[in-house]
C-alpha cells in the first residue's frame, strides 16, 4: 500500500488530496515539521523531520514523502506526478504532450509562485500584527505575484482547466500553491478567472475531504 509520511498541514495536502481523487488507498505516517515543535529533538518529541528514521527516508528533512513498493519519493509535486501517470486518465496525462503540459505548470507554480505565496501565508495569513518590515515583505510579494498570476488568469479566461479541458493533477498542483495566497484580498481581488476556477476545485468531494482531515489535526 501506499504510504505518505507527513501530516495534512503540509505539502502532503497535494498528495492527499490527489489520492482521494483516483480513490488511492494509503497509509499516513503523520510525521510533522520540526520547527512547529518547542523541542524538537527531546526524547518524548512526535516524529518530526528531525527524527532519525525520518532523515532516513529524507536527507533533505522534509514533509511530504512517499513510499511506493520500493520507491521512495520526496518533493510534493514529484510525488503528485508520479502517481498521476501511474494511474492515468482522468488525473494524469493522456499523452507526452500533456505529460508535459502538466510539468509545465507545476514547475511554474513550485517556482514561479509558490515562495511569494507562502511568504503571504506565513506573514498576513497567521493573523497576528505585522512589523512594519513584515508588511513591506507582504506588499512586495503580493507585487512579485501580480506578473505569474496574471499569466495564470489569461490561461484560465480561455480553457476551463490547466491542462486537457479536464481536472487534472496540474490543477491540484496549482491550486494547492495559489491556496497560499487566497487569502490576501488586495491580490487575489485582480484575478476573477483564477477566483472561480479556484472555488471549482476547492468545492470537489476529495478537495473537501482532505480540508476536513487538516483542519482537525491542530493548528
Ligand atoms: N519543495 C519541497 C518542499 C518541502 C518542504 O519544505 N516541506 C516543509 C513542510 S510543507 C517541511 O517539511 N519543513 C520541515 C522543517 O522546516 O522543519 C516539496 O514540495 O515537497
Amino acid at each position: 500500500m501506499l504510504t505518505i509520511h507527513g501530516v495534512t498541514r503540509s505539502r502532503a495536502s497535494r498528495i492527499i488530496w490527489l489520492c482521494h481523487e483516483i480513490g488511492i488507498e494509503f497509509e499516513q505516517v503523520p510525521v510533522i515539521q520540526a520547527y512547529r515543535l518547542p523541542d524538537p529533538d527531546a526524547p518524548d518529541a512526535p516524529l518530526n523531520t528531525r527524527s532519525p528514521q525520518f532523515l532516513a527516508l529524507s536527507p533533505a528533512s522534509a514533509i511530504p514523502v512517499i513510499e511506493d513498493g520500493g520507491l521512495i519519493l520526496s518533493e510534493s509535486m514529484a510525488c503528485t506526478l508520479y502517481l498521476a501517470r501511474k494511474y492515468g486518465q482522468p488525473f494524469g496525462p493522456a499523452d507526452p504532450q500533456e505529460d508535459a503540459l502538466m510539468m509545465q505548470w507545476s514547475f511554474y507554480a513550485a517556482t514561479a509562485i509558490e515562495p511569494d505565496a507562502l511568504t503571504l501565508l506565513y506573514l498576513h495569513g497567521s493573523g497576528k500584527t505585522l512589523s512594519a518590515s513584515d508588511q513591506a515583505a507582504v506588499r512586495n510579494a503580493a507585487e512579485r505575484l501580480i506578473r505569474p498570476l496574471r499569466v495564470v488568469e489569461n490561461h484560465l479566461a480561455t480553457h476551463s482547466h490547466m491542462v486537457g479541458g479536464r481536472f487534472t493533477v496540474a490543477d491540484i498542483n496549482m491550486a494547492e500553491v495559489l491556496r497560499y495566497a487566497q487569502s490576501f484580498d488586495p491580490l487575489m481581488e485582480r484575478f476573477g478567472a483564477i477566483q472561480a476556477w479556484l472555488a471549482d476545485c476547492q468545492t470537489r468531494p476529495a478537495f473537501q475531504k482532505m480540508w476536513e482531515a487538516r483542519n482537525a489535526e491542530p493548528a
